[in-house]
């Protein structure tokens, strides 16, 4: 049990961290699941900084991480991050979603914010298994941990039952 890791079975938008993650795809332009809700409950800015980053650098890749404002969030920022689709197993999936969450907590670092929630990347819409997804997140996150010591708490927020479950036996809670 590592006391910097926090479990949450709820809605992601409610947090009340300096940062959240939002599952997104590479055009940034919003979509269903937890992209969907982070737009609804942040407003427009958050979708104005996506178009101005989109025009600077283009599409946004499979496991990179790009930051906005939070807009009407309690969260002052979201992190963005581009999680894999699953296509079997074979195609680099678990290393492109443990990207996900290095990058966010390395976007995270550099703009000074010790408390920070993921949702569970990829295994909504994306179809990522869900007990595989956990496992590379609960470990990429630990081993990040080890050797980061400004990063106060990162918290999952899972919004199933099933993904908190799983998260709880591997986390040790
Ligand atoms: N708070 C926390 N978790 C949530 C919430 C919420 N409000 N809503 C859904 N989840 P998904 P993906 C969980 O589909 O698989 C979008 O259209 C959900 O139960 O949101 O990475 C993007 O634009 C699941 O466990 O993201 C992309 O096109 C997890 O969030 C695509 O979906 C991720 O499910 C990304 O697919």
């Amino acid at each position: 049990m590592n006391t910097r890791i926090g479990l949450i079975q709820g809605d992601i938008t409610k947090m009340q961290t300096d940062a959240i993650v939002n599952a997104a795809n590479s055009s940034l332009m919003g979509g269903g699941g937890v992209d969907g809700a982070i737009h609804r409950a942040g407003g427009p800015a958050i979708l104005e900084e996506c178009r101005m980053i989109i025009a600077r650098q283009g599409s946004c890749k499979t496991g990179d991480a790009v930051i906005t404002t939070g807009g009407m969030l309690p969260a002052r920022y979201v992190i963005h991050t581009v999680g894999p689709v699953w296509n079997g197993g074979k195609k680099n999936e678990d290393e492109m979603l443990a990207n996900c969450y290095s990058n966010s907590l390395k976007l995270a670092l550099a703009h000074r914010i010790t408390t920070i929630a993921f949702p569970n990347i990829s295994t909504g819409i994306y179809g990522y298994p869900k007990r595989e997804a956990a496992k590379v997140a609960v470990n990429i996150v630990s081993r990040f941990l080890e050797t980061d010591h400004f990063l106060d708490k990162v918290h999952f927020v899972c919004f199933d039952e099933e993904n908190h479950s799983l998260y709880k036996t591997l986390l040790q809670l």
